[in-house]
């Protein structure tokens, strides 16, 4: 167990590069760094500066430093940055020398953590530097700085100024019975209202732009042998999955990550659907036709140097109402169906507008950066609205304000100003050492 008067280091850059960077935490950075460095730390902080690190006398490398003085880094204490050479060797020494100095190795996101407890940031924004790391396509990356700059706090102070008005109606109601009637009482249902109305929009706005996490689900549907595996290689840009002249080749769902446009997109390709012939197909029948339900959109692939089969009128069907795009694929055989995108995924044509079309439906869902994506923060802001909602049905002003400051506790959680220990403990396991 790490206490936090100690004083942590860890390496925070990727093992292997040409530089590796250890970074140094807590009260007794400065003599560590003195004791390293054989030298006193300057009086003039945020510097790099070229030293040398020393173990019982001998230089075990030659390098670059930064002093950053509390409160003015990254954890709001001293800290210092080693720019060390990136071979496992050097670092192992250095993390030892770190170590016989009085330093204590930091556990996962102890660097973030302490930032936090330190008030450099609240908890949205701690979270976030994680999503930064972990961003998977440039919208996700803007959607996680808008969050580490601050705007889900924002957008939370917002709706906790709404609870807070309408708690102090409920509290003159309470300490001036008599008054109740003309008093802000009388305002407190709407009150209530807005602020159930502005939690709903936050918790709808923040749902949709979860795509940006989870990336756009895209289904694949056809029936057998239109070329469905063949689309999802084409559109990866490698052979992942099988491809075979014969129908029914894919049994299972492949699911995989591409970025197209700068959004995340999930690409799902699924058994061909038809009255299937073995278990095995029956089986991914059955899963393509799930993986339908839960698809945010559908490239409908038909083979365009055919003519359309009952097979194929009976998906239009069963796609009707959701985004698709129809697909005419194998167009360098013979183009006889019309009103769909020809494509062929043997020379390639068509592929640059399909990607365009995926990018124009994609994008929508990617705008709003600002929304509230995290799972954790979705779940306490419906668990607020739940507690306005239920206060809204309530008569008895007590019962009002025990509901208020449940929504409220709610919201204090997001931004880590009421929040269990376990909470944050929880949120920093997940962090790389380091961060
Ligand atoms: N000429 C031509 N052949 C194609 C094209 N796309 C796919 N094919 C061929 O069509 C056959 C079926 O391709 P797949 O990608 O396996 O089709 P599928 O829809 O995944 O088939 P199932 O998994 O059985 O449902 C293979 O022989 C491919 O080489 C194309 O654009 N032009
Ligand atoms: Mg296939």
């Amino acid at each position: 167990m790490i206490e936090s008067f100690d004083t942590v280091f860890a390496p925070s850059s990727a093992i292997g590069g040409a530089i590796a960077v250890i970074r140094v935490s807590g009260d007794r950075t400065r003599a560590i760094a003195e004791k390293l460095l054989n030298k006193p730390v300057s009086d003039r902080p945020n510097l790099l500066r070229h030293v040398r690190i020393l173990r019982d006398g001998q230089t075990i490398d030659d390098c670059m430093a930064v002093f950053f003085r509390a409160p003015h880094s990254y954890t709001g204490e001293d800290m210092l940055e080693l720019h060390c050479h990136g071979g496992m060797t050097t670092v192992r020494c250095v993390l030892s020398a770190l170590s016989e100095a009085g330093g204590v190795p930091a556990g996962p996101g102890e660097f973030t953590r302490r930032a936090f407890l330190n008030g450099k940031m609240d908890l949205s924004e701690a979270e976030a530097v994680m999503d930064v790391i972990n961003a998977q396509a440039e919208t996700s990356l803007k959607s996680a700085l808008e969050q580490l700059s601050g705007s889900v706090s924002r957008r939370v102070r917002a709706v906790e100024e709404q609870l807070l008005n309408a708690r102090s109606s409920i509290e003159a109601a309470i300490d001036y019975p008599d008054e109740a009637e003309e008093s802000a009482y009388a305002s407190l249902p709407a009150a209530l209202r807005e602020a159930g109305e502005t939690l709903a929009a936050l918790i709808e706005e923040g749902r949709k732009a979860r795509v940006l996490r989870d990336g756009l689900k895209l289904v694949i549907l056809g029936r057998p042998n239109v070329g469905k595996s063949s689309l999802l290689n084409a559109l990866l840009g490698e052979d992942r999955a099988i491809v075979t002249a014969a129908a029914g080749t894919t049994r299972d769902v492949l699911d995989e990550r591409l970025s197209i446009g700068g959004v995340p997109v999930r690409l799902i390709d699924t058994a061909g659907v038809r009255e299937a012939s073995d278990e095995a197909e029956r089986i991914g029948v059955d899963r393509a036709k799930r993986a339908l339900e839960t698809a945010d959109a559908v490239l409908l692939v038909l083979d365009g140097s055919e003519e359309l089969t009952p097979e194929d009128e009976a998906l239009f069907k069963e796609t009707e109402g959701k985004t698709r795009v129809v697909i005419a694929n194998k167009c360098d055989l013979g183009r006889r169906i019309h009103d769909a995108l020809p494509i062929s995924c043997k020379t390639g044509e068509g592929l640059t507008e399909l990607k365009r079309q995926i990018e124009t439906i994609a994008k929508p869902a990617a705008q709003s950066t600002a929304a509230i994506t995290n799972e954790r923060h979705l779940s306490a802001l419906e668990h607020a609205l739940e507690a306005v909602r239920h206060a809204e049905g309530q008569t008895e002003p007590d019962c009002i304000a025990t509901d208020l400051s449940e929504a409220l506790h709610a919201l204090g959680s997001i931004t880590g100003t009421d929040v269990d220990a376990e909470v944050i403990d929880r949120i920093f396991a997940h962090f790389c050492v380091g961060k």
